[in-house]
């Protein structure tokens, strides 16, 4: 049994470090995944030799080839059950390091194993998986609104509208080719943004573009918007991530390298750099430039998004300098064809990826 299941938390755990590692690219999981699996074969290497002597995988009564099938020849087993995609994989695999933790702890309580074994270190053990399970799924449900993000980030900024409908200059920035519409109003009432916000998500998402709010944590809450975008003078970012579902995503706006670093490290889906050209857009913004983008782009790993003063000539050079992801305001706003604007960054852009990568 201690074999079995010693077996079962690291093939577990080994499983969840390279999910975290290869396919999240993320550092901080994978090395707690790593070090929680050094640590229990540590805490168990005197009971190796042991351990292979008692040994019997051929005659085992659960192996899947020596018992005659169940249920119709379906073992119902997390092995056979069927996965729907990385999360399912994520979630069996911790549910079975957590199961094997939890046989382990039982069994140090036994008098004759708790000399060689510390039952409270299997609790601990199984409790840091029950966060690093939370967190790996809450990862992966946001990996593919991330993925989606790399292309046209448009802000509807309210006050840009001279009085054109919301909906119809959504449609017309959706049809031009953007990825994301992101609702920003600096002056009204919630209570009159809250309509306008549901209408925007419900169009959004029936045509799969992004939908993020800015500054508020309970109109993005509200109208479940796919995520949340704040500055400095908002709430936290760590409590943001704490009250927001698991599956919204946070972008931050920084106009330094160690602001950016400090976004990443805090659980930043993205950050919004800026401004990068002068604007008259922001009052009181400062002027960052393309060399900041660079630099920062060296150091963090999550999307970056440029902004401020952006517009069809320079967007070439921003992209070229590194960002993942373009957001505009007047470039699109200030135009009488939205629609057209629109394309017309989408072209360059893309002219310019073109150019990067054939370079
Ligand atoms: N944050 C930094 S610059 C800026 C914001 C919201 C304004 C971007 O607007 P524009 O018109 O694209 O320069
Ligand atoms: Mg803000």
């Amino acid at each position: 049994m201690i074999d079995a299941n010693l077996n079962r938390s690291s093939e577990g755990l080994r499983v969840l470090e390279d999910v975290a590692r290869f396919l999240l690219n993320d550092a901080e999981l994978s090395h707690q995944l790593r070090a929680l699996r050094h640590d229990l074969a540590q805490e168990t290497k005197s009971l190796g030799i042991g351990l292979l002597s008692q040994r019997n995988s051929e005659h085992d009564v659960g192996h899947l080839n020596s018992t005659p099938p169940l249920y119709g020849g379906q073992k119902l087993t997390m092995e056979t059950a069927s996965l729907q995609g990385l999360s399912d994989l994520v979630t069996a695999n911790a549910k079975r390091v957590e199961e094997s933790l939890r046989v382990m702890e039982e069994l140090a309580k036994l008098p004759e194993i708790s000399s060689m074994l510390n039952s409270t270190g299997f609790e601990q053990a199984r409790f840091a998986v029950y966060t690093l399970e939370r967190d790996l799924v809450s990862k992966i449900s946001r990996r593919g609104k991330i993925e989606g993000m790399l292309g046209l980030y448009v802000i509807l900024d309210r006050q840009f509208l001279a009085g054109r409908d919301e909906l119809d200059i959504a449609s017309h920035i959706i049809d031009g080719g953007a990825r994301v519409i992101q609702l920003r109003d600096k002056q009204s009432k919630k209570g009159e943004l809250l309509p306008v916000a549901q209408k925007l998500k419900e169009f959004c998402s029936k045509l799969d573009v992004l939908f993020i709010i800015n500054d508020y944590l309970d109109l993005a809450m509200a109208v479940d918007a796919d995520g949340l975008h704040i500055g400095h003078e908002d709430l936290p970012l760590p409590v943001i991530r704490r009250e927001l579902p698991i599956d919204k995503i946070i972008g931050c706006s920084v106009a330094t390298v160690s602001q950016a670093a400090k976004a990443q490290a805090e659980g930043a889906d993205y950050i919004a750099v800026g401004s990068i050209f002068p604007t008259t857009t922001k009052k009181g913004t400062t002027v960052v430039g393309v060399d900041t983008l660079k630099e920062l782009k060296r150091t963090v790993s999550i999307p970056v998004v440029a902004i401020g003063g952006i517009n069809r000539d320079n967007i070439g050079e921003v992209v070229a300098a590194g960002a993942d992801s373009i957001a505009v305001i007047s470039a699109v706003l200030h135009e009488e064809d939205v629609k057209g604007a629109v394309k017309g960054l989408v072209e360059n852009m893309n002219l310019a990826k073109e150019e990067c990568q054939n370079q």
